[in-house]
């Protein structure tokens, strides 16, 4: 075959559009062929920094930690908090043991740390660790939801579990999801998004509405819930902001 041809078929593309489940629009497809193994195991997060953050002080800056959820952990574990900044860097790991790997989703949350006073939460986001790739640490910068702006880069490595037989172009399909498609979105945009999707269900059409998160299949820490396949905070439950680094 002819060598430009053959580039032609099979180009050198890094850039190609994820390829969505199409049951779930919004969720990205596990490749043909691949595998997931593991029901428990080790997560590495390497929460390294924060971008652009709201200010949640009256000195127009936050004094930002992550602290880290699943429905598996007692206690979430946190950051150190770095104090005056809407950029804050952090560079530090942090290793959870997750129960069931196919059923808890993660969440990350960034919270404005007050010593007077209770701290505040600017933000969040959640991942579904079935579509990890074992072994191999996955930088991505996230989008922050119920929050006006705001990203957080982490590298996360799902260290004896995951993805296995995985494509090349698998990792570079997650990144562009994880940053493109999965978008932060405000608590009012999810609010409409949710009740389109709950009017869809009642006029018996499709969930074409449906968030990233399968509703039924994968489950939030506590003190959060998922509507619409969107992971949202539960109002009625409390929750705790407290710094324990
Ligand atoms: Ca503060």
């Amino acid at each position: 075959m002819d060598p430009s041809l053959q580039q032609q078929y099979y180009p050198q593309q890094q850039f190609t559009l994820p390829i969505m489940d199409p049951q779930h629009p919004k969720v990205l497809a596990r490749p043909m062929g691949a595998e997931l193994v593991g029901t428990q195991g080790l997560l590495q997060l390497r929460i390294l920094s924060g971008e652009n953050l709201v200010a949640a002080d009256l000195n127009n800056k936050s004094d930002p930690f992550c602290k880290v959820r699943a429905y598996s952990l007692k206690h979430g574990p946190t950051t150190k908090y770095i104090e005056k900044t809407l950029n804050p860097i952090w560079n530090e790991t942090i290793s959870i043991a997750i129960q069931d790997i196919e059923k808890e989703i993660v969440v990350i949350e960034v919270i404005d740390f007050d010593s007077i006073g209770q701290n505040d939460p600017i933000g969040f986001f959640a991942l579904d660790l079935t579509k990890l790739p074992k072994g191999i640490e996955v930088i991505t910068r996230e989008n922050l939801q119920d929050v006006k702006h705001g990203r957080v880069e982490i590298g996360v490595t799902a260290v004896d579990f995951g993805l296995i037989n995985i494509p090349p172009t698998y990792i570079g399909h997650y990144i562009q999801y994880r940053q493109d498609i999965l978008i932060g979105k405000t608590q009012k945009e999810i609010k409409s998004l949710v009740s389109e999707y709950r009017k869809d269900i009642s006029m018996g059409r499709a969930n074409i509405h449906e968030g990233p998160f399968i509703i039924g299949k994968l489950y939030p820490p506590e003190g959060f819930k998922l509507r619409g396949g969107w992971v949202r905070k539960d109002k009625k439950k409390h929750l705790s902001y407290s710094h324990e680094h």
